[in-house]
């Protein structure tokens, strides 16, 4: 069975974004894979974070893994900061990678925007991270979201110098799993953006412990434009907030768009947002009011974190001591 990693940051409650685009899909995932699910702490505070909200943010994203279906038995779960292998291969592979590799990666740039200097040097390391977060378990699959592509590419040259350098065949390659057709839920104020946990309005998204009151009112004061759905959806290619009504409804009703315009198209937004506000409440109200019911026992939570901890270690541990071995740590 191959072995999948797969992280998300803890940085606020996880929004519809990564339910469609990672969450749902690990679930189908644990059916046929060794996997390991962590909640990338380490990562988070390369932007910053006030660390009582970091500390909430975790519990709630590990109750809305758990309630959206990951089993913390039969696969792991854990935050990143709990196992020191991803600190200490992380450095390692800071000594690895290469200036001009991390130079064009177009997430920094992204993230950085025009005032690069003053970002955390975390930010600008953050694929080495990365890179560390997979091989410390030798991870051969990880599931991704199209925009983490250069990232994994990045993982895959770092391994290949280390074995390079090393004369070793130690690392393995990595497969990118980017699901097919995978949905980019962009933000309900701005159909040009991206749905994201940490942007300033909470309007934007659909957070997954939102109640059906909080989710009909956010679909009712979804931007849109003033003309009715199109019936055509070659026509929704210059109607970003149209656009992105549509594709969540077909990808929560497992439709395609032009099914959806075929049912809906020629209405208003009136009618239509009420049926994507019934088909969203049907799938994020149920893992919603789990989530909220596993919230009430953080201790629980905490267990659950600290047994997947230990045995993400026990994997972790025996791959990077060899590593520092290789390297010439003396021991
Ligand atoms: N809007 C989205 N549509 C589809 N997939 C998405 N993902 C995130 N947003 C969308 C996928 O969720 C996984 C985990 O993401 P992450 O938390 O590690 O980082 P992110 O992509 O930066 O997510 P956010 O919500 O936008 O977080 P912040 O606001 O902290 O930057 C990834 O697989 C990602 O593709």
């Amino acid at each position: 069975m191959q072995r999948i990693f797969s992280g998300i940051q803890p940085t606020g409650i996880p929004q519809l974004g990564n339910y469609l685009g990672a969450i749902r899909n690990w679930v189908a995932l644990q059916r046929d894979h060794e996997c390991i699910f962590c909640l990338v702490d380490m990562h988070a505070i390369t932007v910053w974070q006030d660390p009582a909200a970091l500390r909430q943010q975790t519990l709630a994203q590990t109750a809305v893994l758990l309630a959206s279906g990951i089993d913390p038995q039969a696969h792991i779960l854990f935050n990143q900061s709990a196992v020191s292998a991803h600190a200490r291969l992380g450095w390692i592979f800071n000594c690895v990678s290469r200036l001009g590799w991390l130079n064009r990666m177009t997430q920094f740039k992204d993230k950085a925007g025009k005032d690069r200097e003053n970002h955390s040097a975390g930010l600008y390391v953050y694929p080495n991270l990365m890179a560390a977060d997979i091989l410390a378990y030798k991870a051969t699959r990880v599931p991704v979201g199209d925009d983490q592509r250069q990232h994994l590419e990045l993982a895959n040259d770092i391994a290949q110098k280390f074995n390079h350098d090393y004369g070793v065949d130690f690392f393995p390659a990595i497969e990118a799993l980017i699901p097919p057709g995978a949905a980019r839920v962009m933000s309900l104020r701005d159909g040009t953006k991206k749905m994201s946990k940490s942007d300033p309005s909470a309007q934007s998204r659909i957070e997954m412990t939102d109640d059906a009151d909080t989710i009909a009112l956010k679909i009712r004061r979804a931007k849109t434009d003033p003309e009715p759905l199109p019936t055509d959806p070659a026509e929704l290619t210059a109607r970003p907030e149209a656009r992105n009504l549509v594709e969540i409804y077909a990808v929560l009703a497992n439709m395609t768009a032009a099914d959806v315009l075929a049912r809906h198209g020629g209405e208003g937004f009136g009618p239509f947002k009420s049926a994507l506000a019934d088909v969203l409440i049907a799938t994020v109200g149920p893992i919603a009011s789990e989530t909220r019911r596993l919230l009430d026992d953080p201790e629980h939570l905490q267990t659950v974190l600290r047994g997947g901890a230990a045995r993400a270690q026990a994997i972790a541990e025996p791959v990077v001591s060899e590593v520092e071995r290789l390297v010439g740590f003396l021991k």
